[in-house]
């Protein structure tokens, strides 16, 4: 009998190989793929989350637990079959020009990944325009804006009133972070939301989504 609970502590481990044996036991014992990935994977990678937020994780942990989930997905991905895996939501998301910070970024995108969302992350001292572009072509349903120095915030504002000119605001969730940014900040540039780090954002996109 698969518990899925138990793989979902695996994951909050990061003990991969006991996630990926975990993840094959409960394919053998044919239980769905999908339910597998939102009850054990993504279940674990939310309880990583929580814990980072609280200071209780830090980065390393965050990294065995995304690489516990990677391993034991792959190990999961033919079972799928046509379907895919289940996606909550689609995130573009990326640093702004002039920024050549992108670690807080990668983690949001390896969070968001993990819990369930369609991420495509365009790097670092990305265009305005291309996050305009890039919102419109994926369809996204968030995006997601990096700035950690305050002379590349502001432009986290343009590139909102960017995309009202091109009619995609209200199509489109903005969610923004980084270190110097605040919530009194994001109020400010008009966003939809700001998270203080990578586990909040799970949580956040996820509040985004049911609106
Ligand atoms: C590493 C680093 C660098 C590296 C970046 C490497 C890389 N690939 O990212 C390098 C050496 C390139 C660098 C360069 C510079 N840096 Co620098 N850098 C840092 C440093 C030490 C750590 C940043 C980091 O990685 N933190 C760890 C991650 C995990 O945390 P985080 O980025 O805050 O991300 C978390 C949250 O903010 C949030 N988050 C982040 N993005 C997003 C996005 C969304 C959508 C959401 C929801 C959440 C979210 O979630 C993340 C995960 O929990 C900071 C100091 C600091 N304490 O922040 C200075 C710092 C940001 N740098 C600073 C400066 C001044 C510079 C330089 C101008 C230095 C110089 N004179 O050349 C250049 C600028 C280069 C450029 N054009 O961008 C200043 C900025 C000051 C300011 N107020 O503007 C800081 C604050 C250092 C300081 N105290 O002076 N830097």
């Amino acid at each position: 009998m698969s518990d899925m609970s138990q793989l979902a502590r695996a994951i909050d481990e990061g003990d991969r190989e006991k996630a990926v044996a975990l993840a094959k036991e409960a394919l053998n014992n044919g239980i769905d793929a999908s339910e597998i990935i939102s009850r054990g994977l993504q279940a674990g990678m939310s309880v990583v989350g929580d814990k980072y937020s609280s200071g209780e994780y830090f980065l390393p942990d965050m990294l065995m637990a995304a690489r516990a989930m990677k391993t034991a997905l792959e190990e999961i991905k033919p079972a799928l079959g046509k379907t895919g895996i289940p996606t909550i939501g689609r995130v573009v998301i990326g640093t702004v020009a002039g920024d050549m910070h992108d670690v807080g970024k990668n983690v949001v995108a390896t969070f968001l990944g993990g819990s369930g969302f369609e991420v495509h992350d365009l790097g670092l001292n990305v265009a305005d325009q291309t996050f305009v572009d890039e919102v419109r072509a994926r369809q996204a349903d968030i995006l997601g804006l990096s700035a950690l120095l305050t002379t590349t915030m502001p432009l986290m504002g343009r590139i909102i009133q960017l995309l009202d000119e091109a009619g995609l605001r209200s199509s489109v969730k903005v969610i923004v972070g980084g270190a110097p940014v605040t919530q009194d900040y994001a109020d400010y540039i008009g966003a939809d939301a700001y998270a203080h780090d990578g586990g909040k954002a799970i949580r956040v996109c996820r509040q985004l989504m049911e609106k």
